[in-house]
């Protein structure tokens, strides 16, 4: 059987071809009894009974009965890709694994990214950790990195794990809210355990709010262990940073989208990988030495830390780029096994309580979701390199076995497979001592110096929006005690953050802390450094009736085009609009089945009779305020100006003597320089946001 992952084939245009199957197939039973109606039960006479003796009827419905898996405890929602990962140089220094050796060698990848809390069919905008999985299908087996796209952890022991999650998920009375931390049972348990506080500052932050899984990090949380051809250890970190930057969405924006567009960013996966705008991370590795472990003021195996770059840079050690879609959303997506204990040699695991919890719980995981210990040899779980064992039997077993010997040590099979005495996995020999005891390490025992760094670190923007996230997620908690513990724990990380936070969910300010805030900063923690600031895999609505002037509308998408943009017509019907002199666009979506949320920018072209048209319809209007609102690059030509005076935009001039950007609003009233308008607009998309315009729509 050959792993998807080995296919080569290129991506491919969807196209209603590439579902269909081959001609001449024909439907038949599972026996391959061809089929003759599937759509009328056996009957006697009209309208019945039904009979006994229909087979095709119950093997069609026996089968549709058992078509749901357990859906992961956590990480349910999720959406993947396949494509390659390859290394920028020879790692041989720190470690052995083949796949980190060889720049010529591109190593097939299956990459899941997913929302921790939600439920398989929960929205994907929904302010949530993203979890950041990828399985390297390496010559010599298979390595999972399962990571998250925030770089600390909530806990620091495996063993509350259950805790964490059972106060994360639905309320366990009424089922409610679904794929939402906004609810008193998680807040209590966070106002319980302060060692979730860095945590939490994270949460709050717009990390939580990705625009795309392409443009958010990917962390490995733990400290790993590197083990190079001479048995040297080293502990290492791992970063995944996307090529095009780590962008946010507005919370209004993400709320709104996840009844919109609950399938926001799975689409926005599956649509970059179809128009061939490859989504690529770059792997990072943080190094310390062994004997630089203890030589932080925090313990590098406890989760809830991370090691600031400014102590210890991260080095870009290659590229993963996801250039596939799945054939079958179930046979990969869902099937994909991931599990930390999938290691190479050369990657060893450190002694993280929470690190070495997940070496069990994933492999125990997934025997109960796909139902067997065989999951092994689902296609997207094999290993690309040959694999023997003595296993057998088992449910679903699909390897058809023909040697007689299934026991180590044998004569009979000429002593094979045998164990390896020059290579196979060999465990760091770490030498270790101690008494049993079930307690927390002491050097575990600070919770808050690096939650004030992460707060000390961002930009003014970033601020404002993690203490309106508090505020939400705070203000859906009616217990008044568990409000006032949270306010009591952000006071240990920051005075004023406290008293912002406390405002905005009527608790008394609290007293300043007997700790200081120690005013420490690491830049690199800062989203806004992350920034790539390009327009590519951006998507723009150009909003139009009939009456459009051509060239305007022409010049402008043909300028995003060539930077990579995305563009689609809006109107108020499907179909197409017709210009002032006659040529004719096709309509991509209607002001019913888009909204401005879709977008990262708006564009309308002049035309005297497209504009009055658009101006009467009053979901062209809100079209653009929420837009605006969303801080997102708006641009208009010739008459296409006046229907931005209709909308509430606020601070900005209506004319153009001087053709600027003006936070983002980009107008030519008389456009004769349609290419600077261009120019600018490609600019202020790929600004991503203008999260700093001061006057803002009134609330909608
Ligand atoms: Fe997971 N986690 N986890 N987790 N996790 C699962 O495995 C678990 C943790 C992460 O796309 C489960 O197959 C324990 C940290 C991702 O399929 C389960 C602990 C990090 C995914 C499980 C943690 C993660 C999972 C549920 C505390 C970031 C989705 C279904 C010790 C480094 C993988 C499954 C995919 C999934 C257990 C903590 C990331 C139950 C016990 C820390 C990305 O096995």
């Amino acid at each position: 059987m050959t792993n998807p992952s080995q296919t080569n084939k290129t991506a491919k245009t969807e196209s209603l071809e590439s579902f269909q199957v081959d001609a001449g197939e024909q439907l038949t039973t599972n026996q391959g009894v061809v089929v003759d109606n599937t759509d009328n039960t056996l009957k006697v006479g009209n309208p019945g009974p039904s009979l006994r003796e229909d087979f095709h009827f119950q093997e069609k419905l026996t089968h549709f009965d058992r078509e749901r898996i357990p859906e992961r405890v956590v990480h349910a929602r999720g959406a993947g890709a396949h494509g390659y990962f390859q290394v920028y140089e020879s790692l041989s220094e720190y470690t052995k694994a083949e796949f980190l050796q060889d720049p010529s060698i591109q190593t097939p990848v299956f990459a899941r990214f997913s929302t921790v809390a939600g439920s398989r069919g929960s929205a994907d905008s929904v302010r949530d950790v993203r979890g950041f999985a990828v399985k390297f299908y390496t010559q010599e087996g298979n390595y999972d990195l399962v990571g998250n796209n925030i770089p600390v952890f909530f806990i620091q022991d495996a063993i509350k794990f259950p805790d964490i999650v059972h106060s994360i998920k639905p309320e366990p009375h009424n089922e409610i809210p679904q794929a939402s931390t906004a609810h008193p049972s998680f807040w209590d348990f966070i106002s319980l355990v302060p060692e979730s506080t860095h945590m939490i500052m994270w949460l709050l932050s717009d990390r939580t709010l990705p625009r795309s899984f392409s443009r958010m990090q990917g962390f490995g949380v733990h400290t790993y262990r590197f083990v190079n051809t001479q048995g040297k250890s080293c502990f290492v970190k791992f970063h995944w940073r996307p090529i095009l930057g780590v962008y946010s969405l507005a919370f209004d924006e993400a709320q709104k989208l996840a009844g919109k567009d609950p399938d926001f960013q799975r689409r926005d996966l599956w649509e970059s990988i179809e128009q061939g705008n490859y989504p690529e991370f770059e792997l990072g590795v943080q190094i310390i030495e062994e004997e630089d472990e203890h030589k932080f003021d925090f313990d590098i195996l406890d989760s809830t830390k991370l090691i600031p770059e400014e102590l210890v840079s991260v080095r870009a050690i290659g590229k993963m780029v996801l250039n596939r879609n799945p054939d079958n959303f179930f046979a990969e997506t869902e099937q994909i096994a991931f599990a930390p204990s999938n290691v190479v040699p050369g990657i060893d695991f450190s002694d993280d309580p929470l690190l070495q919890g997940r070496l069990f719980s994933y492999h125990d995981t997934q025997l109960h979701r796909l139902g067997s210990p065989n999951f092994g040899n689902l296609p997207i779980n094999r290993p690309v390199c040959p694999f023997h064992n003595n296993q057998q039997d088992g449910r679903m077993q699909i390897e058809v076995k023909t040697s007689r010997v299934n026991y180590f040590p044998n004569s009979l099979g000429g002593g094979q497979p045998a164990p390896s005495e020059t290579e196979g996995y060999v465990h760091y020999p770490e030498r270790v001592e101690g008494h049993k005891i079930r307690e927390r390490s002491p050097s575990f025992g600070e919770h808050f110096s690096q939650a004030t760094l992460f707060w000390n670190s961002l930009s003014a923007v970033e601020k404002e929006h993690l203490v309106e996230a508090a505020h939400f997620e705070l203000g859906k908690v009616e217990a008044q005690e568990v409000r006032e513990r949270m306010v009591d724990r952000l006071n240990q990380v920051d005075h004023k953050l406290a008293k912002l936070v406390a405002m905005g969910i009527g608790v008394a300010a609290p007293t300043e802390p007997a700790t200081q805030n120690h005013g420490q900063s690491s830049p690199a923690l800062s989203q806004e450094s992350l920034a790539v600031k390009t327009a590519k895999g951006r998507k723009v609505a150009i909003l139009a009736a009939d009456g459009v002037e051509a060239e305007q509308l022409t010049v402008i998408k043909k300028a995003l085009t060539a930077a990579g943009v995305q563009t689609q017509i809006v109107s108020k019907f499907l179909g197409t609009i017709q210009s002032a002199k006659g040529e004719e666009f096709k309509v991509d979506k209607t002001f019913l089945t888009s909204a401005a949320v879709m977008f990262d920018a708006v564009y309308i072209p002049g035309g005297t009779q497209s504009v009055e048209t658009l101006k009467a319809n009053g979901d062209v209007v809100h079209f653009i305020d929420e837009a605006f609102r969303h801080c997102k690059a708006i641009a208009a030509t010739g008459e296409g100006v006046e229907l931005l005076k209709e909308s509430s935009i606020q601070g900005i001039t209506f004319s153009d003597p001087s053709l600027q950007n003006d936070q983002g609003v980009i107008m030519a009233k008389t456009p004769s320089n349609l290419g600077k308008v261009a120019e600018l607009f490609v600019e202020a998309i790929a600004e991503h946001r203008f999260w700093t315009r001061k006057q803002k729509v009134p609330a909608q």
